[in-house]
């Protein structure tokens, strides 16, 4: 993959029937700034829960809804599973016109081989959650879930939910981020400079060396109420841009394009100041 033009990168945006707001603030995203650009990366967590593509209920059909237009609008809109909506699908494709990306996947942005994860791969201090997931992942289980009916399926979401909630607030917070080792060993692994993930929560731009040379680690942010964030690559570079409500949405009661104020560059691999070696 060598994508040229503007790409849009977003993940963790979590939602739900729970978050009216971030998905009034995701709407309004995809109905204005994602169609400006060429290309749109959603890496995973869009949706808090994906309990099949058989499941309509809010907000999947509004968001379905408004990826189908983004992709009609001529945006190619590339999706990635994370830990919550690694139920998504062949039938949610073709209803989007999203494609789905193997994590990992490995592009050129501006030259450079960028390597594009949800994260959840790369926090392996979490021994209990990597089983878990190996035993999720596996497609046999995953076929035994999706033929139960909708209603056996959302009972089972919900017990999980619970545990997994309880199970989170019971970890140290450096189990839950992501682990050096394993970070090195990607980018070795697929030659990369740059990595994007989101998943951990942590935003931020980490320079680390590898063998000598430099890579750029760019942690994507989860969305809330009242902001959300996207990584932008143009031909001039990288920068993190916010996603904001609009101040007339209320009022007028429809999308609008969210206002944009500011943007924070992003190091480059070749400029240092801070870095971690490996
Ligand atoms: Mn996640």
């Amino acid at each position: 993959m060598n994508p040229q033009g503007v790409s849009l990168f977003v993940s963790d945006l979590h939602l739900s029937p729970d978050r009216p707001e971030t998905l009034s603030l995701a709407l309004s995203f995809l109905a204005g700034r994602a169609r400006e650009a060429d290309r749109l990366y959603l890496l995973g967590d869009i949706f808090d829960a994906w309990i099949g593509d058989d499941d309509d209920s809010s907000p999947n059909a509004e968001v379905k809804a408004a990826l189908a237009a983004v992709t009609a609008s001529g945006v190619r809109c590339h999706l990635m599973h994370g830990n919550r909506d690694f139920l998504i699908g062949r039938a949610f494709c073709r209803e989007t016109g999203c494609r789905l990306l193997r994590d990992p996947t490995l592009a050129r942005f501006g030259g450079e081989s960028t390597l594009l994860m949800h994260g959840d791969l790369l926090c392996t201090d979490d021994v209990a959650y990597q089983r878990f997931r190996r035993r999720i992942r596996n497609p046999l289980v995953q076929r035994l879930f999706l033929w139960r009916s909708l209603a056996a399926r959302r009972k089972v979401a919900a017990d999980y939910r619970r545990k997994s909630g309880a199970a989170t607030a019971e970890k140290a917070p450096q189990i839950m981020d992501v682990n050096q080792e394993t970070v090195a060993r990607y980018l070795r692994r697929y030659g990369a400079v740059r990595l994007i993930h989101g998943h951990t929560h942590r935003p931020g731009d980490h320079l680390i060396a590898i063998d000598g040379r430099e890579a750029v680690r760019s942690v994507l942010a989860e969305w809330h109420p009242n902001q959300g964030e996207m990584l932008v690559h143009e031909p001039s570079g990288w920068h993190r841009e916010p996603v904001l409500p609009s101040q007339s949405h209320n009022l007028q009661g429809r999308h609008r394009e969210p206002s944009v104020t500011g943007s924070s560059p992003i190091p480059s691999a070749t400029r240092s100041s801070t870095v971690t070696k490996l």
